[in-house]
């Protein structure tokens, strides 16, 4: 019976402010009398919503129905941002949208400020992660992103005297229109206890993980459109929560406050983001997270598998499982736990399946960024996965020394378990061990995994099983709802937006480069953008910029290696330049420029808090020096984050991308200021180099040492055949 009520989504202006009307009134239990801002940005959220869980349910439904593979993406960042504008973009229903909250009483852009950015992430690896589930969708992939629903997103940074200060960023303060919660999907998952040897009647023996701690996983759903389709994939996020509410005997003892500590200990797993970037930082909390959360993924994708009453050998058929780093790579363990302890498959036949089902991909080089667990940590929280990892370790290295019979260095150096004093778990070594590919994130940085701390994989496992996947940004965010002005002017000239699916064909644009009243139009949308961001500069930092001036962006985490100080030294010495001119050639001499510098430090990393302070003590002075005025500002824009960069990378004349190189993997804010029509000044390194290729080199301004003069170099200095000061 229930199909002929089939359930309808809006399609019009009318029904659009219907739905709206009814939200307001039920959902939120509000009169439109005394709707405000607020409520209607939920609302128009929860109405959208509403029109994307249709779509979600007939993806889900097509997907089970087609008996598809899917792709799942597991991140323990996803950093998405806003929601609202994006969904209406990829759903083309802005305009619509637009016209029935005015026609309420409302302006649409009013509204789409309120919504808090999902921050769930660091930087990089967590946006990397958004966009790839954005591209997932837009591409009909049937792919499920799963993570963990932290209450407190990365920190708010504000900057007092000079110094970041974070803050706590409660983003669900308000709730949050865009999820469903799935209260009813509650995965137990156990830490702690102990292992038993139990025999069968068949005499077999088994291993039994017991006792212990126990908390549920939580899921919430949030719907992620494609755009220009109507395919909606599903990222599911992760949340703690206790057994049983409280300790119901402490509590009848009158023991009030311990009868709680156990559902704070369960909360506390999902409470906060590690506010970390490319910095390993060996707690036993983030390591109860890792596997709360891989425990609770993999449940449920070894539950839908089984679902469709499939043989285990074709679980890689219709599963495949991509490593975000190695933050996820307990999974391994855990499907290899599954499938022997709980399944009964022989070790063999469930490592084949195991290896064949993962992926892992690399995201940076650098020692202080790669995960190894001190084993007594494992021993204590992961007892069986401890043993499962020592098993698989050994038949690893039997296998190796089989290969290498007189190499015994070669076993200490790739062994899963390093010699050292504490031991510990080399969590890249384990993702390469269980992964049938592992990659990098742009050709230069996959080519150096492979001649450094994967070289000696590299020789065990042949090249092949090494490749490169350059990261990517979703053009639908980062041009067509960051820059609405630009991207309508390509799509009068490329005939439609087809350009935001395939991006290869903004090359149709290069017919029209001698076009002047094009030029004209280009510029006139840059100048606005840089008006744009002169108004929030205005607003975040009371500083005056004159949006004609150059403006130099460097927008990113803050962090040695990035060389935000090499920046700022550059921006110091340009004001030194500037004084030392006389003042009446100052003006034909030196360009006008505003010098932008973004970015959050991480709480315990005080070198990038210090480079914070000088470039805030270097804006004080330049800013305030009445013989520089125009000639020279310097700007720190405070909590950086997704919706600012939104507004950010649109109006760069220039922006640096000046990492060392070889330390930056890929880097995709320089991706994000090039598709917005920005140059770059950057160093050889990370995805600088496929930009170059594509743009041309005389569209870039490269500069720096190359990748494999950099050892040689600190090499030269620390044994002082270099002078710095000399
Ligand atoms: O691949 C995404 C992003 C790259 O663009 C950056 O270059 C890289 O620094 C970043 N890596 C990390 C690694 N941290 N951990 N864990 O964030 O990945």
């Amino acid at each position: 019976k229930w199909t002929k009520f089939g359930v309808k989504e809006f399609t019009n202006v009318e029904e659009l402010e219907k739905v709206l009307i009814n939200h307001v009134e039920t959902t939120l239990a509000r009169s439109m009398y005394n709707c405000d801002d607020l409520a209607a940005y939920q609302s128009l959220s929860v109405s959208i919503k509403d029109k994307l869980t249709l779509h979600w349910n007939k993806t889900q439904q097509l997907h089970t129905l087609k008996d598809v593979k899917r792709i799942y993406y597991l991140s323990l960042e996803f950093l998405m941002g806003r929601a609202l504008d994006n969904a209406m973009i990829n759903l083309e229903i802005k305009d619509l949208a637009r016209k029935s909250v005015d026609e309420l009483g409302f302006n649409l852009e009013d509204l789409i400020v309120l919504e808090p950015d999902a921050g769930l992430g660091n930087g990089g690896l967590g946006r990397l992660a958004a966009c790839f589930v954005d591209s997932l969708s837009t591409r009909n992939y049937p792919g499920w992103g799963y993570g963990l629903r932290y209450n407190y997103g990365i920190f708010a940074q504000k900057i007092i005297d000079g110094y970041q200060v974070e803050t706590p960023d409660y983003w669900l303060r308000y709730g949050n229109p865009w999820e469903i919660p799935r209260k009813e999907i509650r995965i137990p998952v156990d830490f702690y206890g102990s292992v038993t040897t139990e025999t069968d009647a068949n005499g077999k023996t088994k291993k039994v993980w017991s006792g212990g701690e126990r908390v549920l996983a939580v899921a919430y759903d949030f719907p992620i459109p494609g755009y220009d389709t109507t395919n909606v994939n599903n990222l599911r996020l992760w949340s703690s929560e206790p057994t049983t509410e409280f300790d119901f005997q402490k509590f009848n003892e009158g023991d009030y406050s311990n009868s709680v500590i156990q559902q704070q200990r369960a909360e506390s797993i999902t409470a906060v983001l590690y506010p970390n970037d490319n910095f390993y930082q060996g707690k036993e909390l983030r390591l109860k997270q890792q596997y709360f959360w891989v425990a609770a993924s993999l449940h449920d994708i070894v539950r839908r598998f089984i679902k469709s009453k499939k043989a285990w050998s074709e679980f890689p058929d219709m599963v495949a499982i991509q490593l975000n780093d190695t933050h996820p790579t307990m999974a391994i363990v855990e499907l290899q736990r599954i499938l022997v302890d709980v399944e009964g498959l022989e070790w063999d036949v469930a490592w084949n399946i195991v290896t064949k089902t993962f992926g892992y991909t690399n995201h940076t080089v650098m020692q202080e960024a790669l995960e190894k667990w001190p084993l007594d940590l494992f021993a204590n929280l992961l007892p069986r996965h401890l043993e499962i990892i020592y098993d698989i370790n050994l038949f690893f290295l039997q296998s190796v020394a089989k290969k290498f019979p007189e190499e015994r260095d070669l076993l200490t150096r790739v062994s899963i378990v390093e010699e050292s004093s504490p031991k510990n778990i080399r969590m890249a070594h384990l993702a390469i061990v269980g992964s049938h590919k592992v990659n990098g994130v742009a050709e230069l940085h996959s080519e150096l995994i492979k001649t450094t701390i994967f070289k000696d994989f590299v020789k065990i496992y042949g090249a092949e099983k090494f490749t490169n996947v350059t990261n990517g940004i979703t053009p639908r965010r980062w041009l067509k709802q960051a820059n609405p002005e630009l991207s309508e002017l390509i799509a009068t000239k490329l005939g439609g937006y087809d350009y935001l699916k395939h991006l290869n064909k903004l090359k149709g644009l290069e017919k029209f480069i001698d076009d002047a009243k094009f030029r004209d139009q280009w510029a006139q949308v840059k100048q606005d953008n840089k008006a744009r961001l002169a108004k929030l500069i205005k607003t975040l930092t009371n500083i005056d910029v004159n949006p004609h001036n150059l403006f130099d962006v460097q927008v990113k985490r803050i962090h040695e290696y990035k060389r935000q100080q090499l920046n700022i030294f550059g921006v110091i010495w340009r004001y030194l330049q500037i004084k030392a001119t006389p003042a009446a050639e100052r003006a034909k001499k030196w360009l006008p420029k505003v010098s932008i510098i973004g970015g959050k430090a991480a709480p315990g990393y005080y070198a990038a808090k210090k480079i914070i302070k000088l470039v805030n003590s270097v804006s004080e002075v330049v800013n305030n020096d009445p013989e520089i005025g125009d000639l020279l500002k310097v700007v720190f824009i405070p909590d950086y984050n997704v919706s600012k960069a939104e507004i950010i990378c649109p109006a760069s004349d220039v922006s640096e991308h000046i990492s060392t190189a070889g330390t930056e993997a890929s880097g995709t804010s320089n991706m994000k200021f090039v598709l917005n029509g920005g140059l770059i000044i950057g160093t050889v390194d990370g995805a600088n180099v496929e930009i170059t290729r594509e743009i041309g080199e005389d569209q870039i301004f490269l500069f720096g040492n190359l990748a494999e003069d950099v050892d040689e170099l600190r090499h030269e200095h620390s044994v002082g055949k270099i002078d710095i000061f000399g």
